[in-house]
Formats: C-alpha cells, sequence, structure tokens
C-alpha cells in the first residue's frame, strides 16, 4: 500500500463531512442523467459513445468512438456533426447550468478537436487548389474549435486555407487579405464582446479600399441580424456550409447580398435561419 493510499484509508468520511459542515447529499449524479443532456445525447452507437466520450473528457474514448465509426464506413462529416457536436452541445448545457467548469470546457474541447483531426485524415486536402481562403477568430476570443471546422472543410474541399488561428489582431486580418486577395473570408467568434470584430474588419477593409466578395461570419454567439447590421457580410451557420459559400462566389460569381438572399438554396438545405 503507498504512503498516500494508507493516509486515505485511515481517513473517515463521515468525520471530514461534519467538521467541514457539508450535507450529504447522496451520490454524485452522472452527466449523462442530466435531463438537458439527455434529450442532446445521440441514442444509436457510436455517435453515442463519441458524444459522451466528449461530455467526459476522454479522448481515448472518443477516439475509439471515431475510429469505430470511421472503419463502419460512416461519413466523417456525419460523425463531426451527430457525435462530436452533440458531445460539446451537451457539454454547453451542463456549463450553462453551472455543473462544469472551465477545465471541463478545456478537456471536452481537446478531446473534440482529437476526433476532429482524426475525421480530417479521412476527409483530407484535395490535391487541387480551387482558390484562396483566409480564416480567423476575432481579436479576444480564445473560442476557435468551429473556426478549426471552418478551415478542415475548406481544405477537404480544395481551397487554400489561410489560417490565421485564434485572437488575431484586426491589423492582421487586413494584412492577410491584402497579401492574399482570398475570394472569402471567414471569421468565427464565441462571446458577445468579440463579436464587434466584425464591422470593424469590414470598416477597415473599405478605408483601405479593399474588397472581398463576402466575409462569412459566424460562433456560438453571433446572430443573423447582428450580421447583417453592416455590409459586406453574411451569416455562416454550419462549419460545413462554408465550401458551398466559397463555390457560389467562386463559380457563380455570388455577391454577399445574393449569399444573404438565397443561402439555404447554395448550401442545399432548408436553413431556419434563413427561412
Ligand atoms: C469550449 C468552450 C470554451 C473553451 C474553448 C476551447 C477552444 N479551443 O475553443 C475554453 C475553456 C478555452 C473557454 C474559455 C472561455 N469561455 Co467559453 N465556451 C466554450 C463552449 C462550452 C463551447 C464552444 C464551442 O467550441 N462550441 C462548438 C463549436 C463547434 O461551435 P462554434 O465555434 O460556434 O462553431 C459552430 C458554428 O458557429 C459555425 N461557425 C463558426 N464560425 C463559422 C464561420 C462560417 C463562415 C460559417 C459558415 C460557420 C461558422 O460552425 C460550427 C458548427 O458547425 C461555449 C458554450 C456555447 N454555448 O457555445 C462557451 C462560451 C462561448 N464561453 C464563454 C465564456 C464567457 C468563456 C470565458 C470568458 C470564461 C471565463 N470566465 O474565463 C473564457 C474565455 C477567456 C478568454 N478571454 O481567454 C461564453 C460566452 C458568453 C458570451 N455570450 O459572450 C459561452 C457562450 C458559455 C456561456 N454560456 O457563458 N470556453
Amino acid at each position: 500500500m503507498s504512503y498516500v493510499e494508507e493516509l486515505e484509508s485511515q481517513l473517515d468520511q463521515n468525520f471530514i463531512a461534519i467538521r467541514y459542515n457539508v450535507e450529504m447529499e447522496g451520490p454524485a449524479i452522472k452527466p449523462e442523467s442530466d435531463p438537458d443532456v439527455q434529450n442532446i445525447l445521440p441514442k444509436e452507437e457510436p455517435y453515442k459513445s463519441i458524444a459522451t466520450g466528449v461530455l467526459y473528457g476522454d479522448m481515448e474514448a472518443t477516439l475509439n468512438g471515431v475510429k469505430e465509426g470511421l472503419e463502419e464506413d460512416l461519413s466523417p462529416i456525419d460523425i463531426i456533426n451527430n457525435g462530436l457536436m452533440k458531445g460539446m452541445d451537451a457539454v454547453s448545457a451542463l456549463y450553462t447550468k453551472g455543473f462544469y467548469f472551465l477545465p471541463d470546457l478545456m478537456l471536452s474541447g481537446d478531446s473534440m478537436m482529437e476526433g476532429v483531426k482524426e475525421c480530417e485524415k479521412v476527409l483530407g486536402h484535395k490535391s487541387e487548389t480551387k482558390a484562396t481562403t483566409v480564416s480567423f477568430v476575432a481579436e479576444g476570443d480564445p473560442h476557435d474549435i468551429g473556426k478549426n471546422l471552418v478551415v478542415m472543410f475548406l481544405r477537404a474541399n480544395g481551397y487554400d486555407a489561410i489560417d490565421l488561428g485564434r485572437d488575431v489582431p484586426t491589423e492582421e486580418v487586413i494584412n492577410a487579405v491584402e497579401e492574399y486577395k482570398p475570394i472569402f473570408v471567414t471569421g468565427t467568434a464565441l462571446m458577445t464582446t468579440t463579436m464587434t470584430v466584425f464591422p470593424k474588419v469590414v470598416e477597415e477593409l473599405e478605408k483601405k479600399g479593399l474588397k472581398v466578395p463576402a466575409l462569412g461570419c459566424g460562433g456560438g454567439s453571433v446572430r443573423k441580424d447582428f450580421v447583417e447590421s453592416f455590409p459586406m457580410s453574411v451569416y455562416g451557420v454550419e462549419a460545413y456550409h462554408t465550401p458551398k459559400l466559397a463555390d457560389s462566389i467562386l463559380k457563380d460569381k455570388k455577391t454577399w447580398k445574393e449569399l444573404r438572399k438565397e443561402y439555404s438554396e447554395i448550401v442545399g438545405e432548408f436553413v431556419p435561419e434563413y427561412a
């Protein structure tokens, strides 16, 4: 028996609880037993194991589930949307309720990204390059999971996607537009305090006389009406929509105004936000 184990065996848990006036409320409730989490978690396998892996921040379980799904020939996009993202939605629900804390979010975020990397191996990079795009997370914002998905989908669809990373100063975005002349710029913001960067990017681009066909703005806290309150922009709903938006700019010369009007047709599905 180790020193720590020996000490633990001598501890009287009841005494500790009384000593610190802790009321014992019975056994801890498992995250997957929470009613909101139960509504979010998928019922069928391997999506259920993948989502539960993310929920527990268990990288190994998440990866095993993803590999199993890929071996069963499930599409990597389905694995991301029906497994990994559901796990993250459940994590968000528990964080909002105050049951999860920042370290939980970090473990879950890392597990999700490992799963995404595994899917990326299958999606791969197309060898021919259609055009260049630029992606960034707004200045002051550390949330980069959505942006990483956007970049992955663009690369898998043949775009040379320049990834500027997270917490990117507006000036760096403008410099990248000047240097790479992208056909599409994507911005992601998850906080109400950082989404205000988008109109600033547009303002700076206009000041410098730089034209981009469109700036796709997405992220958890961003809303369509906010994005449509400034020019050059289009509200992006799902990361996998990005290559379809880019294709319509490249092939059909769609403008940002047309992207707003024809979003659902362009991405090829009913999008409630655009109904
Ligand atoms: C994971 C997480 C973290 C992780 C991030 C890890 C990482 N590497 O990204 C960590 C632990 C770092 C973190 C930190 C913080 N977080 Co946090 N975090 C979250 C959480 C739970 C999930 C976010 C996420 O990754 N979602 C999944 C991804 C895939 O979603 P997404 O990025 O939105 O992308 C989707 C779409 O938006 C779309 N999309 C995105 N961009 C684009 C672009 C285009 C063109 C298109 C088409 C689509 C598209 O594609 C994706 C879907 O397919 C959210 C909760 C929530 N409800 O969102 C809180 C949340 C975003 N965090 C929040 C906060 C407050 C913080 C902290 C400030 C907390 C603190 N007290 O310190 C810190 C940040 C500190 C700092 N400034 O450095 C708040 C923001 C509140 C607000 N309204 O401003 C939230 C909403 C939680 C809450 N309910 O309070 N967080």
